[in-house]
């Protein structure tokens, strides 16, 4: 029987495990790449490992997050990122050349290849026919080093794409169908593979909005075949030598197939405060809008933007709204810039932000209280905004200027004439903000400089026999990793964990840290529990990490999303799970716990049971993890269990 495409890619890189048997596979990563926000972490934990020089294809290291930098820590770290990648065999993307992904894709991915990414909307590769994966920095580390990655055999779903897109009906709106269908749950461990005649009709920008909000499913990855659309964007990119045809053969199977005819589908939004929450633009017609903002990761591309500079040409801004745009990268800034684009956007009455992250992770651009914000972003999680009290709805930029322009929410389509945006023959070029690193008979004498903000990471103990404690959080479904470690005015302290760990669930409860606090010094272990999909979003291991460092040994929850639990992993936090769901309501928060034998337990795969003491029973708990991740827990995380094993 014929392979489906993941199946090929994953197959040329399998180095441990079996497509067909077993609960885990390992995988050789051609590249990674890391961001500022994660980065720091992933290369100090690199440093830890002593290997002189990156073993990848390629690895690089982008800068895009936290380019605000109010105070040094910032630029500190700025600067550490760059000795330490020129020192290391990395390359280096500055400040100002754009965010990673679009960058990645523009100018460094390549078909076929595996990439590791220190953030959880690396699969936006995808869109160039790679398997792209969003881990936290500590796997990114262990595969600069050489080692594989791990993840959980995939099940692959196919998405057959039949059809074309209307007029003012935007990739977009496809991804927000396939989170209509799929929801934002109950996906782990499940990889994405685009289908049918429709993909021929969407262009390489247009599919990576596709792969990158596949993120906001809680999959692996998704990806899309390389086919003569991929030749043509990096011929465009003067990058044709990378090309490489991959597809599907034709009688390849899927564990399920869903279908979307492109013909039927209309402009779409998520609605506060979930990706998933999907509605369509036509319900919520003639909604006041306060905020309109085009950029991030998903739809910045030259395509995105032109599409809006267009319908903006001549036109004004409506007198209530704020609107942004932040191109994805220098290299769409350049382009627009020298079509004059950008006038037409400035002329309208656009406010120009930096080709980085900024608005899409709460750093800069917090609307008004109460504030209804329309965003082309990928995630409208409660408070990412940094306005606790504002609505935040994703949506296309075709919808985003449409709403700019009439300062409500309104069907695209009544802007009048779609406009036509021409594949540019060949793309600028001019890759002079990416540093070459340092060859490799100089690099003993490279220096790296750490500045008074940037501290190793903490290191662990082997899990204990028994683990007495609180349950010093309780907390419900779907928790964020922007819940667990908050971004935006905190992210400055991405490199100083004892700093950063004062803001752990600051959002949710402001006093958890500071009882985490108390019962360390106490010597009494914080448990958190909860209910569904627990750590979704982002890859960030401070979620992971930040609380290890606050004593907190075991998460018990109904269900948990895959990096996350990953992360937990890595840091020797027990990430377990209830056997019957509804034993959730059988603790409350400041309870007594205790896990009693647990190392023997995990040890021996033995059961599991959670005492409640302060009500007296005992609660059957499960431990889903591979043979090498219950090693990994037994030594107290992954340094520990690599260094025993070096
Ligand atoms: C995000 O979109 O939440 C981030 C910020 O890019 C994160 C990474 C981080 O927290 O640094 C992600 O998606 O992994
Ligand atoms: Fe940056 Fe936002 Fe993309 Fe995360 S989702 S990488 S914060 S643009």
């Amino acid at each position: 029987m014929g392979k489906n495409l993941v199946q090929k890619i994953l197959e040329e890189h399998l180095v441990d495990g079996s497509l067909t048997e077993g609960e885990e596979i390992g995988i050789r990563i051609d590249q990674t790449l890391t961001q500022d926000a994660t980065g720091t972490m992933a290369y100090l934990q690199f440093e830890s490992m002593g290997v002189p020089r990156v073993k990848t294809k390629l690895s690089i290291s982008y800068i895009d997050h936290n380019t605000l930098q109010q105070g040094f820590e910032n630029a500190d770290d700025h600067r550490y990122l760059q000795t330490v990648a020129y020192k290391h065999g990395i390359k280096y993307s500055k400040a100002g050349n754009g965010i990673c992904h679009q960058v990645n894709l523009e100018r460094i991915g390549r078909p076929g290849w595996t990439l590791l990414g220190s953030d959880s909307h690396t699969p936006t590769g995808g869109g160039i026919g790679m398997i792209s994966i969003g881990a936290g920095g500590l796997d990114i580390a262990v595969a600069m080093a050489g080692g594989a990655f791990y993840m959980p055999r995939p099940k692959v779903v196919a998405v057959k794409l039949t059809g074309k897109l209307k007029p003012w009906v935007s990739s977009k709106d496809i991804i927000l169908k396939v989170l209509e269908i799929m929801t934002t749950k109950g996906n782990v461990g499940v990889i994405v593979e685009y289908i049918g005649d429709g993909v021929e009709t969407l262009e390489v920008p247009q599919r990576a909005t596709i792969t990158n909000m596949g993120a906001e499913l809680g999959v692996t990855t998704s990806v899309f075949p390389s086919d003569e659309k991929t030749r043509q964007f990096l011929k465009a990119q003067g990058r044709e030598d990378h090309f490489r045809e991959l597809k599907a053969d034709a009688d390849a199977s899927y564990d399920k197939v869903i279908e979307i005819n492109l013909d039927e589908l209309v402009p779409m939004t998520a609605k506060p405060h979930s990706p998933g929450n999907i509605d369509t633009i036509k319900n919520l017609e003639g909604m006041k809008v306060n905020q309109v903002l085009v950029g991030s990761c998903t739809n910045s591309s030259y395509r995105d933007l032109m599409i809006v500079a267009s319908a903006l040409k001549g036109k004004k801004i409506h007198p209530d709204v704020s609107f942004g745009v932040a191109p994805g990268s220098r290299q769409v800034l350049d382009m627009i810039a020298e079509n004059g684009a950008l006038v037409d956007m400035v002329k309208a009455g656009a406010r120009i932000l930096e080709s980085a992250c900024g608005f899409c992770i709460g750093a800069g651009q917090s609307p008004e209280t109460n504030a209804i914000s329309l965003r082309t972003n990928n995630r409208n999680f409660y408070g990412r905004s940094g306005t606790d009290s504002a609505q935040v709805y994703l949506v296309s930029p075709e919808t985003a200027v449409a709403a700019a322009l009439t300062g409500k929410i309104t069907v695209p389509s009544e802007l009048g004439e779609y406009p036509t945006v021409e594949n540019p023959e060949k793309f600028y070029i001019d890759d002079s903000m990416i540093i070459e690193p340092i060859n490799e008979t100089d690099m003993a004498q490279a220096e790296v400089v750490r500045g008074p903000n940037i501290g190793n990471p903490p290191a662990t103990d082997p899990l204990m026999e028994t683990i007495t404690g609180e349950a010093t959080l309780k907390v419900g479904d779907k928790i964020t990793t922007d819940h667990i470690m908050p971004a935006g005015a905190r992210l400055k302290y991405r490199s100083n964990i004892p700093k950063y760990s004062e803001f752990v669930f600051e959002g949710v409860d402001s006093t958890f840290a500071t009882r985490c606090f108390t019962n360390k010094d106490k010597k009494i272990a914080n448990f958190i529990i909860g209910g569904k999909s627990y750590g979704q979003g982002s890859s960030r291991e401070h979620a992971a990490i930040c609380p290890m460092y606050l004593d907190v040994k075991a998460v018990v929850v109904q269900s948990f999303e895959r990096i996350h639990k990953a992360n937990l992993i890595n840091f020797g936090i027990l990430p377990l799970t209830f056997v019957n769901e509804a034993d959730l309501e059988k603790i409350d928060q400041s309870d007594e716990l205790e896990l009693t034998d647990i190392r023997k337990a995990v040890e021996t795969k033995g059961d599991i049971f959670l005492t409640n003491k302060t009500k007296g029973i005992k609660i059957p708990l499960n431990l889903e993890v591979s043979d090498r991740q219950r090693e990994t827990l037994l030594d107290g995380g992954t340094l520990n269990y690599m260094s025993k094993r070096a």
